[in-house]
Parts: structure tokens; sequence; C-alpha cells
């Protein structure tokens, strides 16, 4: 099933002929309309001319979350305010987040990308789409919202949490597309059966799952305990939300929407742009977005492309299930957690060291953080209670830093291992996601 199986089966030389035109369009635009392309374009003597081709598009440098920041919160848009309609943020980062602002017609093609995901699904108008995404600032609830409706199917916009609620209208709505994150599917399924609902009866017909990483068994497990094949949607706030990179029923690997994104791979040390099948960091690229182009943002997650084209018929490049990120951010209960903000919370206590270490596990189904921290010689000392105390207080401070609770063990001190050369290893991830 196509949604627009002229864009999604188009040729692959008719493809790069667009993406070229589309590109030299935005570079032109942001250039004469977003001082910051501007000046940054200028430093580095680049300038819309010299993209002939679309390799071209090398010459451009990469932007990086900071350099977004660096905007906040409007700086990046290349229409005046009155043309922005909407706006969202990206969530738990350390400083200021980013800021993404949608024209009328942005809004439109990210309905547009959504549909086509939903159509790969197997989705149309006949369906009941229970999404369990955020509505807020988080681009998950308002995107797939938008997709939905514009497929003509039924929106059961219940948002996050809630979830002996969501299992009651599940089961009493006769909804047949659950969207979740993974690790809230997970507990979903859970709790439906605790609430005493065999969440393999509901009739689902669907899943969609994205926003963090999970592993193939992680998707097995959805899948059995729903009854339903689950497929992964893939994007992030800078460039526009979900739908960036949806699957088909192929389920092997997601296609990009390459009439909208330009997607390239990097090694991330040496920033060498890497081949078809090549594992390394993803950069993307707005081909067609009003109100903020983004060109060349390093999204530090790691995946791989192939150009091949699927068995489903679309020609449109796959991206493979991300399997890491380039930088040590972690994703905890759909939470972007960075060390840094760990680390600032720590340095408010006293009676600890600045020496620590976060360590992601998944019992079970949901991720867990633990925070390790040293105790300073004289705390450790005072006895039980009162590391107790200090405990609880760290474990305040992230939370009020971070947004989720999470266990803090006070340690023996000069227990934890040293960075004996450059980076110390902060995050301990025993998840297994590759
Ligand atoms: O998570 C957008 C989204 C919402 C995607 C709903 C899918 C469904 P951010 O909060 O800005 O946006 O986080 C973006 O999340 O750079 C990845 O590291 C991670 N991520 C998003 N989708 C996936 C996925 C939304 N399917 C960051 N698999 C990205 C793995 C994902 N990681």
């Amino acid at each position: 099933m196509f949604w627009n199986e002229k864009a999604e089966c188009m040729p692959r030389e008719e493809i790069e002929e667009l993406q070229l035109r589309k590109l030299q369009a935005t570079v032109k635009r942001a250039f004469n309309k977003i001082p910051f392309y501007n000046k940054k374009y200028t430093e580095c003597e680049v300038f819309p001319e010299d993209i002939e081709t679309l390799k071209d598009i090398e010459k451009l440098p990469i932007l990086t979350k900071d350099d977004l920041r660096a905007s906040y919160p409007f700086g990046l848009f290349a229409v005046d305010q009155k043309e922005i309609v909407e706006v969202h943020s990206s969530s738990g980062t350390t400083g200021k987040p980013v800021v993404s602002g949608y024209t009328k017609k942005d809004l439109e093609i990210w309905a547009e990308v959504i549909s086509r995901g939903l159509k790969m699904m197997g989705l149309d108008e006949n369906d009941i789409i229970q999404n369990t995404h955020g509505y807020g600032m988080f681009t998950g609830g308002f995107g797939v919202h938008y997709g939905v409706l514009n497929i003509g199917a039924t929106i059961i916009p219940i948002s996050t949490g809630q979830t002996r609620r969501q299992v009651e209208i599940m089961n009493d709505f006769g909804t047949t597309c659950l969207i979740f994150t993974p690790s809230y599917g997970l507990h979903l399924g859970e709790v439906a059966k605790e609430e005493g609902v065999d969440p393999t009866k509901v009739g689902l017909k669907a899943i969609g799952f994205g926003s963090e990483p999970y592993t193939e068994e992680i998707r097995q497990r959805i899948q059995k305990t729903f009854n339903a094949p689950a497929y992964n949607i893939y994007g992030l706030t800078e460039i526009m939300g979900p739908g960036v990179g949806m699957e088909c029923s192929a389920q092997n690997g997601l296609h990009i929407a390459e009439d909208y994104f330009y997607p390239e791979i990097i090694d991330t040390n040496t920033g060498k742009i890497l081949g078809e099948g090549q594992k390394g960091e993803l950069i993307l690229t707005n081909l067609e977005r009003e109100g903020m182009p983004v060109i060349r943002f390093r999204t530090k997650d790691i995946t791989a492309l192939h150009y091949d084209t699927c068995e489903c018929g679309r020609t449109h490049v796959r991206m493979d299930r991300i399997t890491g990120r380039a930088d040590d951010m972690i994703k905890v209960k759909g939470v972007a957690v960075f060390p840094s903000q760990i680390e600032k919370a720590l340095l408010k206590v006293s009676d600890v060291e600045p020496h620590y270490q976060i360590i992601v596990t998944r019992p079970d189904i949901l991720d867990e953080i633990e925070v390790k921290v040293e105790a300073s010689q004289s705390l450790f000392f005072d006895g039980v209670k009162e590391m107790m105390n200090v405990q609880n207080k760290i474990a305040d401070y992230i939370q009020n830093e971070i947004g989720i609770r999470v266990k803090v063990t006070l340690v023996e001190p000069k227990s934890l291992p040293r960075a004996t050369k450059g980076k110390a290893k902060r995050v301990i991830d025993k998840r297994n996601l590759h």
C-alpha cells in the first residue's frame, strides 16, 4: 500500500535530480535569509553557487547541536515569526534546547511523511490509532497526530501515561494500531495483562514504535505480546520530528523520505564520508522546509544506508535500525540524558567527590539508571544513616535536572576507575542494544 507511489518509487536519477534542485534552493534561502548560515558559509568561503552537483554538499560545514543551540530560540528561522504556526523543542538536553519551527506548509510535509509510513504499516481510513506519545513540546504526539488525520484514520490522542486507562481504551474502542516507545509498549503490555486484558486479543493490525533504540529481541517480544507486526519510526526534533525514516512491511530498515531529507554517513572520528552499507554517523539535511531549513546536521546516531530497491517496491534509501550514539547521550524512559547533567547535579552536593559512573541497565523491560558516586572520606565514616540522606539528596537534585528519578549509590572513596587516558568512561551501558 502506498500513500504517494510516484514519490516513493521514483527512479534513482529522478530522486537525485529533485534533491539537487531542492538542495540548491535551500542553501540559497538559508544563505539569504538566515544570518547564521550567511556568516558560517562566508567564513568557510563557500557560497550557494558552489552547489552544482549533489556531491558539492560536502563543501558545506557540518553543524552540531551546539551550533543550533547558540541560535536559541528563533535564530534559525528563515521566515517572519508570523509565518511560523507551531514550535517544538527537544527534551532533556543540557543548556538550552533546540527550538524547531514549522510553517503551515512544513506541517503539511510532516503529515505527508507520516502518512507514507502509516500506509507502509498497512493502515488506512478504517483504522483506529492510539497515540501514546506525549502531546506537547515533544514532536512524537503532534507529528503522528497530523499524519493520522491526513490519511483519514481515527486518532485517539491519549498521550503518554495513565497506563490503565490506555488499556481500557484500547480494549473498549477497538484500537487497531498502537504508537509507542519500545519501553513504554512493553510496560503497556504488562499492565494490560495485570488488568486482565489479553493484549493479543485486542485485534491490533500494526504497531509503530520509535524515539529510542531497541534490539531485534525487543521487537520480537513486542510483536508477540500484542500479536501484531511492529514498525520502526525514526526522527528528531531538529530536522522535523518522527517521520524522517519509516519502516515498511519488509521490516528491513527504514525508508528515509528522500524528497524531503538528504542523508549522509560520516566516520565519526575522521569526518570522512562513508559509502553504502558502511556504518557511521548520520548527517541530515532538510531539502524542503520553509520555517527552519537545517543543513548538514550531525545527528550522532549510528547507522548505515542501503540504496538497493526494497522488496516493497520503494526506491527511497533504507537506513539500518540505530545501534548506538556517537556521543554519550542515553535515552531513558523517552528522555534524553547527558552525563553532564548528572555531573551538574552532583556538583551541588558537598560530601561527595566528583567521581561518578552512570550504569544503564534493562533489568526486565524498562531502562534504569544507577548513579554511583564516591563519598568523601568524612561522609564515609559518618555511617549509614547520613549516607542515605546524601543519596536521597543527590537523587532529588538529579531528578530536578533530568526529570526522572534514578537510583543513587554512594561508594567508597577512590573505588571508581579513573580516566587514565583520554576521556573518563562515565556511562556503562549494560543493555546490550547492538
Ligand atoms: O524522538 C522524535 C520521534 C518521536 C521519533 C516519536 C520517533 C517517534 P527527539 O526527542 O528529538 O525526537 O530525539 C531524537 O532520539 O537522534 C535518536 O537518538 C533517538 N531516536 C529517535 N527515533 C529512534 C529510533 C524524537 N527509531 C533522538 N530508534 C534521535 C533509535 C531513535 N533511536
